[in-house]
């Protein structure tokens, strides 16, 4: 990847489930230094501070889905802002909890569309996030995510979609948490879908070359979603959905530095850093140290750090 213009685009949301934190995350990975470390890389870095949603109706305190009409109001925002970083450079979206990219990823794939381009998803996650608010048990949003994206119905009062992204060109790795409803649903979509089986199997390199070959040979916009939880909690554990089981550090990088070797990501979320239920911000500096070896950093120009 050549020198870019990373924007910083912080986003407090913290209403896609009801355990609270997130809302310290855009500040965390600041605090973690993620612009000096871009700046390190020579990328020019633009920091627009944090959003605030957009105006939206008062949540009804006792309906199933858990604040819907806030994350509206984020989606709106989300949607707008994406397209307007995607004009300005290499959005860097700092969550805040996964139900921002509803709003992140139907932004960047509405400005593909208008530069004529397919947009691809690589989602880094122990869940599919494949819920609608007609399937969802827990009614977070932060788990419907790819089904609002992908245009699946349910998401009532929310944007409309401009672009919504095909399912054959998203691909999962990390699952190890998948509830029943959607699974029948991944299993109709065509989403590529990678479980920590198959990695600890065959690896983790196979399942992401075959899909950066296609994004390539598609000429696609490449969107990563990192979702903390895919990473394993004894090296991450600052989110409220862990799962053991995940990726390792080196399992991590090696995904981020291949990706940067591909020269086609085109926008990244950094989602559910809970920093409350962290020490000494390790796993935030974890975030940012894959997010710079996303953008550019290699394995021998790394300060080493202990994680574990
Ligand atoms: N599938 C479960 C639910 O829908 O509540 C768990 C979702 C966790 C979502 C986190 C962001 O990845
Ligand atoms: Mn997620
Ligand atoms: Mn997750
Ligand atoms: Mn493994």
């Amino acid at each position: 990847m050549t020198a870019e213009t990373c924007i910083l685009v912080g986003a407090p949301m913290d209403c896609g489930k009801r355990t609270h934190g997130c809302l310290m995350g855009p500040d965390a990975f600041r605090t973690a230094g993620l612009t000096d470390a871009l700046q390190a890389l020579g990328h020019k870095v633009l920091d627009i501070g944090n959003l605030a949603p957009a105006a939206h109706a008062p949540d009804a305190p006792d309906t199933h889905i858990f604040r819907a009409n806030a994350c509206i109001g984020w989606t709106a925002k989300l949607l707008e802002t994406a397209q307007w970083a995607m004009s300005k450079g290499t959005p860097i979206f700092l969550g805040g909890d996964h139900a921002l990219s509803l709003g992140s990823v139907a932004g960047v794939a509405a400005h593909a569309a208008q530069a004529g381009r397919p947009q691809f998803v690589l989602w880094l996650d122990a869940h599919a996030d494949f819920h609608t608010p007609r399937t969802t048990q827990s009614g977070n949003l932060h788990g419907t995510p790819l089904a609002y994206v992908t245009g699946q119905t349910g998401f009532d009062g929310f944007p409309a979609v401009p672009a919504p992204v095909p399912p054959e060109n998203i691909c999962i790795l990390g699952l190890r948490s998948v509830d029943g409803a959607e699974k029948q649903a991944l299993q109709k979509a065509r989403i590529s879908r990678h479980d920590m089986r198959e990695i600890d199997e065959t690896g983790i390199a196979r399942p992401l070359k075959a899909f950066l070959d296609r994004v390539a040979a598609a000429g696609g916009a490449l969107h990563v979603s990192l979702d903390v939880d895919f990473l394993d909690p004894a090296v991450a554990p600052a989110v409220g959905t862990t799962v053991p089981g995940g990726a390792t550090v080196r399992e991590g990088h090696l995904v981020c530095e291949m990706l940067h070797d591909s020269g086609l990501v085109t926008s990244i979320d950094l989602v559910e850093l809970n920093p409350f239920l962290d020490e000494r911000g390790r796993t935030a500096q974890l975030m940012v140290d894959l997010c710079a070896s996303a953008m550019g950093r290699r394995v021998f120009d790394r300060p080493t750090r202990a994680y574990a």
